[in-house]
């Protein structure tokens, strides 16, 4: 069984980030700039911003956080996102989801401009990815296509089975994976909570993409021995060996699956830090020649 390391094929792709912000800055050209948009203090959402602050400096990226109270109202966020699409230092920006429930995600989504639309969750970006025109590809399947190319897993005419719907995810991840492009042209079949007797579908992929948003959800009864497995899910669960008093589990049992199979992404380390690193790529197409 192979391990893909997200985590160290995000690292190569950092070396080739900063080198070119490296060339782009000796040719006098200025650093890419991320800002991002905090609302409240979630303690995951801190963590997951945070490492996108950090992933910018790493590779020489300038970046703006934006913290705002949770009691904001949306025609402040929308005025705080107008501000952002206004300014000509910032080549890109996310608002960090999920928003308090009494602003609307869509709302806000829709007023990012689609040029900063680093996240690519605009419906000018989505429209233009089913289509296949250029765009900001969400960063998640981004970097799942990544981790997927990098570590030379071929996709051409194999069964590819994802699990979760999600606009963030798994729905993209299934019009991706179906392209004709590399990676891409699978056969995809996208299952999900209502889906009759997954694990005969399951039991059939060359591939899972797993991001039903369950912890341990795919055991190793649903896989098929040699497939390739790609865990999206993140769950905090209780750990008091750990100094934190949790730790991080994905969508898959990987001790019981990961013996079976050909390939597969562990959690904490495999598409986590590949999301980032899609982010940085976004932001570098952003910032434009
Ligand atoms: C790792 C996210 C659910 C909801 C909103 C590295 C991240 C996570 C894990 C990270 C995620 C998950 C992010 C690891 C960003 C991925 O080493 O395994 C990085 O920061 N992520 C987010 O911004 O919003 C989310 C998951």
């Amino acid at each position: 069984m192979r391990i893909l390391s997200g985590k160290e094929t995000a690292e190569g792709i950092k070396l080739e980030i900063a080198a070119e912000v490296q060339a782009r800055i000796s040719a006098g050209k200025s650093k890419p700039h991320l800002a991002a948009i905090l609302v409240g203090d979630d303690g995951a959402s801190e963590t997951y911003v945070n490492a996108k602050v950090k992933a910018c400096a790493r590779v020489g990226f300038e970046s703006t956080l934006v913290r705002l109270d949770a009691s904001i109202s949306e025609e402040e966020l929308l005025a705080k996102v107008k501000e952002l699409n206004e300014d000509d230092r910032i080549h890109g920006f996310i608002v960090q989801l999920p928003l308090p429930s009494h602003i609307s995600d869509q709302k806000i989504i829709e007023a990012v401009s689609p040029e900063k639309d680093v996240d690519g969750f605009h419906p000018l970006n989505v429209g233009r990815m089913v289509l296949g025109l250029p765009c900001f590809l969400p960063a998640t399947p981004y970097g799942i296509l990544q981790l997927l190319q990098r570590n030379n897993i071929a996709t051409e005419g194999k069964h590819c089975v994802v699990v979760g719907r999600s606009h963030i995810v798994g729905s993209p991840m299934s019009i991706l994976l179906a392209r004709n492009s590399s990676p891409g042209n699978c056969t995809v079949t996208l299952a999900h909570s209502r889906t009759q007797d997954l694990k005969k579908i399951t039991l059939q992929a060359d591939i899972i993409i797993a991001a039903v948003g369950r912890p341990r959800f795919i055991t190793a009864d649903m896989v098929k021995e040699g497939a390739v497995i790609v865990d999206v899910g993140i769950h905090r669960i209780e750990d008091e060996s750990s100094k934190s008093g949790y730790r991080l589990i994905g969508d898959v049992d990987f001790d019981e699956v990961s013996s079976k199979v050909g390939a597969i992404s562990p959690v904490p380390g495999g598409v986590g830090p590949m999301t980032i690193v899609a982010l940085l790529k976004n932001t570098l197409q952003a910032a434009g020649n």
